[in-house]
């Protein structure tokens, strides 16, 4: 389910203050203020909306046609139904479970490859999941830029070749999630580290020169085995 709406210049800070949560007050009553922590994001825009409305629009090269009604931005909602969030195993009020970042992954990528500029978030000024209301839903805000790709007319590069639009997998994807999500953790939980490991194999024991020896394998989620650098039998450790 995707719904697309358009906005003009003066909804800049209402519309960023509702969907960074930085507003004191909600118009929105199905906010539960005390799961917004648990929202997870995509991008944020730096210093509120307007202000990377302004440099967005910088960084793009874009013209606007300053006018009252004039479409600035748009915003962009992508959702299911509560039972099929429920299906994937989520719970109100806690963690999001993987399959859904998953799942919104795959909408953010969609997303990207119908408004982003070039298949790219650069005109993209906000994106977040909002888990703090009734449904999980993928809530974007973009700059509609005209682009060569959206007109099917490719770019070429300088060897005439054409330039394709920049790719992000969703591993990276809900790789980059967790590294903001967990950026300023004050302490390591069982729950954060097993976000970051994917299985650990434990190897039968041998004995070495009257040790015990027994190989520990750490894999870890998206960079698989990380091969500890060689360690001398004498050593203590
Ligand atoms: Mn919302």
């Amino acid at each position: 389910m995707v719904r697309i709406e358009q906005f003009n210049k003066g909804s800049l800070g209402k519309i960023g203050g509702e969907t960074e949560r930085t507003s004191k007050h909600h118009r929105n009553e199905d906010i539960d203020s005390e799961r917004t922590p648990l929202n997870l994001y995509f991008k944020r825009s730096e210093g509120g909306l307007t202000a990377q409305w302004k440099r967005t629009m910088q960084e793009l090269n874009a013209t606007f046609c300053e006018k009252k009604k004039s479409v600035a931005f748009e915003g962009m909602i992508i959702t299911s139904d509560t039972a099929f969030f429920e299906r994937l195993g989520w719970k109100k009020g806690e963690e999001t479970p993987y399959a859904v970042m998953e799942f919104f992954n795959r909408c953010y990528e969609f997303a990207l490859r119908e408004i982003g500029y070039k298949g790219t978030d650069k005109n993209i000024l906000s994106a977040v999941i909002h888990v703090d209301e009734k449904t999980p839903h993928l809530q974007l805000y973009y700059i509609p830029v005209v682009d060569t790709a959206k007109k099917k007319v490719y770019e070429k590069g300088a060897d005439g070749k054409v330039l394709r639009n920049e790719k992000c997998s969703p591993k990276i994807l809900v790789f980059m999630m967790l590294i903001y999500k967990y950026s300023n953790f004050e302490e390591l939980t069982p729950e954060i580290l097993c976000s970051f490991i994917d299985k650990v194999i434990v190897h039968e024991k041998t004995q070495v020169n009257g040790h015990y020896r027994q190989i520990v394998e750490i894999i870890y989620n998206f960079v698989g085995a990380i091969v500890p650098t060689f360690f001398d039998d004498d050593e203590d450790y």
